[in-house]
């Protein structure tokens, strides 16, 4: 993808702004803007985006499901489920509600005045009532062809928590959506191993009309959801665990560093799981019977750093496309994308999947993902770093509070260390 952000900016190089080579060939001649730019790559970067946007319904769905009624296995630990989804929730909401500010405090897109085919209709901002009501979808089928995020998600968990209380006939239920989410996931693979095709062809149309100053935007971007990051992983994570268990957070963070490691290098939640746990259990103290259910729940509806550049990308590529978001725009975005985290499966890229959804619910151009995706690859291994750790933060809370937790081996230096 990288390759792809350097290829556009020689594309836009070759081809100075408004001017177009045309490549004699035969009897043709190959107008490279022309037959490659507006033509081929044209077609290929929509198709990559139009994929993006086909998986978000069924991605956010059935993960959400598979989420939810995984809480029957565990109904004694109800009260454990609630501390912890609240918990989750909570730091979201604090990670974009902080990135976004910033977001606009920098203004990393402004300047860019990029056109954009879509019109946005000039919106009359709903009341946050009327948003509250319009989550319920009357007809959940109606939800799902019109992409409406909110009422997918508010179905999903209702739905989920259903098939949780039905006893064999949900058990049954969920084993076919737990199938099901196996199959989204492999097709998130596919979608994911050919993005840098869709990538080079949407940079090449995106970065022929734009100025190379745009680079900057880009560079800003970057440093602001980096920077966002840092702050939530090395200041929010440990202010919260020291006012909440009185534990010292500096001894959180050294042992967590193996597992920090791990995701940076995997970018995927999921696969850290194993060594979250192993963490959790063996240099932390949290007792099993805690972090066996709060760790891999974090993996599925924990998604801070996620939720970190969804606010920050959604800014961006407002002010990119000089689109005015209104105070309930944000907190549409706020809201969906803390509820949006929750249907991010821990796998690499599925972010960005879930930014086309953020992005439409409040009316911006998908295809601006295609200016930020050449960079996302470092921030997607830095934001699943912090969203690993954020797991990690909530499972010793919930177990500290719920008395399943050995003080001892949380302060034993060497607690664990066979897994180092
Ligand atoms: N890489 C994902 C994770 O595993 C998060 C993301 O794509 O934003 O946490």
């Amino acid at each position: 993808m990288v390759a792809g952000i350097f290829v556009g900016a020689l594309l836009q190089a070759l081809m100075p702004n408004g001017s177009d080579f045309v490549i004699p060939l035969y009897l043709f001649d190959f107008s490279v803007r022309g037959f490659f730019v507006d033509g081929v790559f044209e077609v290929i970067g929509q198709i990559f985006v139009a994929s993006l946007r086909m998986l978000v319904v069924p991605l956010v769905f059935v993960s959400l499901i598979c989420g939810t009624c995984s809480l029957k296995d565990t109904s004694k630990l109800g009260r454990i489920g609630g501390k912890a989804i609240g918990l989750y929730l909570m730091t979201t909401a604090i990670a974009i509600s902080f990135a976004m500010s910033l977001a606009l405090f920098v203004s990393p897109g402004e300047g860019v005045n990029m056109a954009t085919e879509t019109t946005f209709a000039s919106k009359e901002a709903p009341t946050l009532t009327q948003v509250l009501i319009n989550m319920f979808p009357s007809n959940p089928f109606a939800s799902f062809a019109q992409g409406n995020m909110l009422q997918v998600i508010v179905f999903a968990l209702l739905f989920g928590i259903a098939i949780a209380l039905s006893g064999e006939a949900g058990e049954r239920v969920a084993k076919i959506f737990t199938d099901m989410n196996e199959v989204i996931m492999r097709l998130v693979g596919i979608l994911m191993n050919l993005a840098p095709y869709g990538v080079f062809c949407l940079l090449a149309g995106l970065f022929t009309d734009l100025s190379l100053s745009t680079f900057e935007n880009l560079l800003k971007y970057f440093l602001v959801v980096f920077f966002a990051l840092l702050v939530h992983g090395l200041v929010t994570y440990p202010v919260i665990l020291k006012a909440i268990t009185g534990l010292n957070p500096l001894v959180f963070l050294k042992k967590m560093r193996n597992t920090i490691a791990f995701a940076f290098s995997t970018s995927s939640s999921n696969a850290t799981i194993p060594v979250t746990l192993e963490t959790a259990t063996k240099k932390m103290g949290v007792k099993n019977s805690i972090a066996s259910f709060t760790v891999p729940l974090g993996a599925t509806i924990n998604m801070d750093g996620t939720a970190i550049m969804q606010g920050v990308a959604t800014v961006f590529i407002a002010q990119v496309f000089n689109v005015d978001l209104s105070i309930t725009d944000f907190l549409m975005v706020i809201l969906t994308a803390t509820l949006a985290s929750i249907g991010t499966a821990g796998v690499p890229g599925v972010g960005l999947i879930m930014l086309a959804m953020v992005l439409e619910q409040v009316g911006l151009p998908v295809e601006g993902i295609g200016l930020i995706i050449g960079v996302d690859r470092l921030l997607d291994m830095t934001r699943t770093a912090v969203n690993v750790t954020g797991d990690s933060m909530v499972t010793i809370i919930v177990g500290k509070t719920e008395g399943e937790f050995d003080r001892e081996i949380y302060q034993d230096d060497k607690a664990g260390s066979r897994i180092e």
